[in-house]
Parts: structure tokens; C-alpha cells; sequence
């Protein structure tokens, strides 16, 4: 009778133990023992007999949780000691160990051992190992964000310095410019006059070196010696056969001649001396210019004009600088002139300084750095990574670049664009673009991912479509804090 008892005991517990089978915690209330059950959709009511009966009578399969009747039921792992989880019921004792507690094989060939335990220690230690790096990434994410406030607190008074220094350095400039206004004054005016002298007294050398060529050339031509130069004595020069039938024609001589024959000097030098200098080479052109002061003057032999000629001599002999030489008044202006000119060009070299230094802040403020500037530390830092073929190197908020391992020149891969994350985490992912055009396609550009990490690091390069870069950067300015109370539940 007890031994009857027992068994019936034995076989009500285990039947309960059945119809609960696969239902998840959350849900356990739905199913009781004491009532009718209704399919979780509410679409029909049953005996309580029939819940995980291994036959399907809701169509949601809530009524097998335990067994793999209804295609679309679930089964619920309890697994203890890991993480529970839903299971499509079609698989249950399929031959399979898919719930680590084995619980989905209670009826099946094949037998499961428990494997939670293990398989829990093991995900906790890596979840506590992530949990930890997490936590030190949040730590110094703390402090980049107080870095950067820094940073952005000492770029916002170095740029109040730069436009009060800039505005200093205005009102020296307008100074300086005065000044120099002030000397270049006096300066033109002495300038100009010395100028003005200059070129007219290199005018008159170069006319009277002109005349003087021209009376050895005259005196040359002249084969008679009786001062003046007819037809014949220019068709004795070769050069002037322009038609080459090796005879220098009357006419040809008469076209040299350019006026009524035998000419003067005078007349010779006004009217043929251009065209007559242009075709013959004379002998003092091939002395050079000695030639021109040592030989006889073609009035050597007449006293009177001796005089002038020696004037013309002196003229041709006196040197006239190639370029102005100004007396020591006007020098000691232009120095005073360059002076001032010198100190206006420091003060304007200053002043674009300045203001290349204030835009280059201004663009900094005008960053977006992230939620709470945690990036600032990242303007301009350079992270680099190897992979078989090419180093990577990125520098955030400014380059991406690839060069062959093998040397060559730095391929860029885009400049900073824009932060590209989706709408919930913008700062999740950088954009850079425009970088060096991809052959018969678009310009390289970079994505870079960015994952919570103990420190900045560039873990992987890919190119998922030519020319299309995605670098993975390890940091923890993406680290967010831990939330324990999400992990206070048992496994
Ligand atoms: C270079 C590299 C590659 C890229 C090809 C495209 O070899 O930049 O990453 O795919 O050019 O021609």
C-alpha cells in the first residue's frame, strides 16, 4: 500500500515537473496546474492536461513548451550557473545538446552532461575581464574629458592673448606705417633727382660712344682720307653686296648712302651710319672697345677740331656707373627709408603670424569633439598600424594615409570630414574623405570604428571595397560607465 502510494507521488511530481517543462521564469504564471491554460495568444483554451502533451494546440505554441510538437513553440534553458535561454522547441531532443544544463535532451538517445557551471565561470571570468577594461577605459575616458577641458580652457585664454597682442601690434603697425610714409618721402624726391642725372649722364656717354664709333667707322671708310665718303669708297666693301652677285652695285651703295654723295661726317652719321654699322664689321669692333680710345681720331690732322675731339674722348673714357650711385645725403636717406620699410615688414610678418596662430585656434574651438570633448586629446595624434602589406597611419582630426611596407611615398586615404556614427552614437565612428583618386574610380576614403578599449590603438586596417578603408581604433574616450546593477542577477 505505502510502496503504491510512493509511486503514485512519484508520478504526479514528475508529471507537474512535465507540463512546466520549457516554460521560461517570466512567463511561469500563465501555466497553472489548477486551471485551464490559454494559449499565450490568447487564441484558444485548454485543459491544463494537454500543455506539453507532444501535441500542438496553440497556434503561438505555447501550450509545448517542453517539446518539440509545435514548430514555432520555444523552450525555455533554464540553464543554472549560465545564461538561460529560448530555444525553438523543434529542437528539442533532436540528438543536440543546445542548453548547456541539457535540459532540452530529456528524452533523447544521446545524453548531455551539465555544462553551466563551467561554461558560466568561463564567461564570467571574461565578462568581468571586460567588465574591468571597461571600467579603466570609463576611468580615463574621466580623464581626457578633464584634459580636455583644460586644453579648451587654455586654448580660449591663448586666443584672448593673441587678439589683445594683435591689437597692440595694429596700432604699431599704423605707426610703422606712418613712419615709413615719412621717410620715403624725402627719399623719392632725392632719388628721383639723382636718377634724372644719372640717366642723363649715361645718355650723353652712350650718345658720344655712339659718335665715336661712328667717326672710326667714318674714318674706315673714308679710303681717300679727303673727309668725306662717296659711292665708291662704299662700294669697295664687300658686306654691303646685299643682292650677293659678289659686286657691291652703285645702287646698292647709293641705298647705304641714303643721301646726295660724297657725305660729311655729319651727314654720313645722321643719314648711313645705322644702316652702314648694321652690315659692315669694322676694325675697332674687332679691337673692342680700346680700339676705340687708343686709334687716331678721324680730325687728328685738324688743329682746331682736336680740341673736341679730345672732349669727346674724355666723354667716351669717363665711366658712368651701370647703375645709380647716390651721394651720401640721399644714401643716408634710403638707408633710413629701408630702415623704416624693414621695421613696417617685421611688424606685418608678426602680425600674419598672429593671426595664422588665431585661426588656427579658432578652428580648434570650432571642432566637435564629442558629447563632452573627451576627443580633444586626439586633435592632431598620429597612431599607426602594420598589416602585412601596408602601414596604416592615422591622425585623428586631420589624416589617414597608406604606404607600402616596401617604402614609397604615403598614399592619402582622406582628411578629416565629419563624425559618422548612427544618430543614437555620432561619435561612434570618423569620416575622412577626399583622399588620393582610386584608378578608374572614386577618391580613397577612410571609416574608422571606434570600440571601448584600456588605451588608443589602431587594432585593425581593412579595405571592405576598393579604396574604401575601415580602420578599428581602440580607446576608451568611446568607454561608457559600468552599469553594476545589470549584472547583480545570479546566473
Ligand atoms: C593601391 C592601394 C590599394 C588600392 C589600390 C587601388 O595599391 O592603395 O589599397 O586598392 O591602390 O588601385
Amino acid at each position: 500500500m505505502f510502496l503504491v502510494v510512493v509511486i503514485c507521488l512519484a508520478g504526479i511530481t514528475r508529471a507537474s515537473e512535465d507540463a512546466f517543462r520549457g516554460v521560461p521564469l517570466s512567463r511561469k504564471s500563465f501555466y497553472d496546474s489548477a486551471r485551464d491554460f490559454t494559449c499565450l495568444d490568447g487564441s484558444e483554451t485548454i485543459p491544463f492536461s494537454l500543455v506539453n502533451d507532444d501535441y500542438c494546440d496553440c497556434a503561438d505554441g505555447s501550450d509545448e513548451p517542453g517539446t518539440s510538437a509545435c514548430p514555432n513553440g520555444m523552450f525555455f534553458c533554464v540553464n543554472k550557473g549560465h545564461k538561460p535561454f529560448d530555444l525553438l522547441s523543434s529542437r528539442v531532443n533532436d540528438g543536440i545538446c543546445d542548453c548547456c544544463d541539457g535540459s532540452d535532451e530529456y528524452d533523447s538517445s544521446v545524453k548531455c552532461t551539465n555544462m553551466c557551471d563551467e561554461q558560466g565561470r568561463k564567461a564570467r571570468a571574461e565578462r568581468q575581464i571586460k567588465l574591468e577594461r571597461q571600467e579603466a577605459g570609463y576611468k580615463k575616458k574621466l580623464e581626457y574629458i578633464s584634459d580636455g577641458k583644460n586644453k579648451e580652457a587654455e586654448m580660449h585664454d591663448k586666443l584672448a592673448k593673441l587678439k589683445s597682442e594683435i591689437g597692440l601690434l595694429n596700432t604699431e603697425l599704423d605707426i610703422l606705417e606712418e613712419a615709413k610714409i615719412a621717410a620715403e618721402e624725402p627719399e623719392k624726391i632725392a632719388k628721383e633727382a639723382q636718377d634724372k642725372k644719372w640717366a642723363e649722364e649715361h645718355q650723353a656717354v652712350e650718345s658720344a660712344e655712339r659718335e665715336a664709333k661712328a667717326r672710326k667707322g667714318f674714318k674706315e671708310l673714308d679710303i681717300d682720307e679727303n673727309s668725306l665718303i662717296s659711292i665708291e669708297e662704299l662700294q669697295l666693301r664687300n658686306e654691303l653686296d646685299d643682292d650677293g652677285n659678289e659686286d657691291v652695285s652703285k645702287e646698292e651703295a647709293i641705298e647705304y648712302l641714303g643721301g646726295e654723295e660724297p657725305l660729311d661726317f655729319d651727314t654720313f652719321y645722321a643719314m648711313s651710319w645705322d644702316k652702314v654699322s648694321g652690315a659692315i664689321t669694322f676694325k675697332y669692333e674687332e679691337e673692342g672697345d680700346e680700339g676705340i680710345k687708343d686709334e687716331g681720331d678721324i680730325n687728328d690732322d685738324e688743329e682746331e677740331e682736336d680740341d673736341d675731339d679730345d672732349d669727346d674722348d674724355d666723354m667716351v673714357s669717363r665711366k658712368v656707373s651701370d647703375k645709380v650711385i647716390y651721394d651720401e645725403a640721399t644714401q643716408a636717406l634710403i638707408d633710413a627709408a629701408d630702415k623704416a620699410r624693414e621695421d613696417w615688414d617685421e611688424a606685418k610678418g608678426k602680425k600674419r603670424n598672429l593671426e595664422k596662430e588665431i585661426g588656427d585656434i579658432e578652428k580648434f574651438l570650432g571642432m566637435d569633439f564629442g558629447k563632452d570633448n573627451e576627443f580633444i586629446p586626439f586633435y592632431e595624434q598620429c597612431y599607426e598600424y602594420t598589416d602585412r602589406e601596408y602601414t596604416y597611419k592615422l591622425c585623428t582630426f586631420q589624416k589617414s594615409t597608406q604606404r607600402n611596407k616596401n617604402g614609397g611615398s604615403e598614399t592619402s586615404l582622406g582628411t578629416w570630414g565629419k563624425w559618422d556614427g548612427p544618430e543614437n552614437d555620432r561619435y561612434s565612428r570618423m569620416k575622412y574623405e577626399n583622399g588620393e583618386k582610386c584608378w578608374n574610380g572614386p577618391s580613397r576614403s577612410t571609416t574608422v570604428k571606434l570600440k571601448c578599449g584600456a588605451e588608443d590603438k589602431v587594432t585593425a586596417a581593412m579595405e571592405p571595397n576598393r579604396c574604401e578603408y575601415l580602420l578599428e581604433f581602440v580607446t576608451p574616450a568611446v568607454c561608457q560607465p559600468v552599469d553594476h546593477s545589470l549584472y547583480h542577477e545570479e546566473l
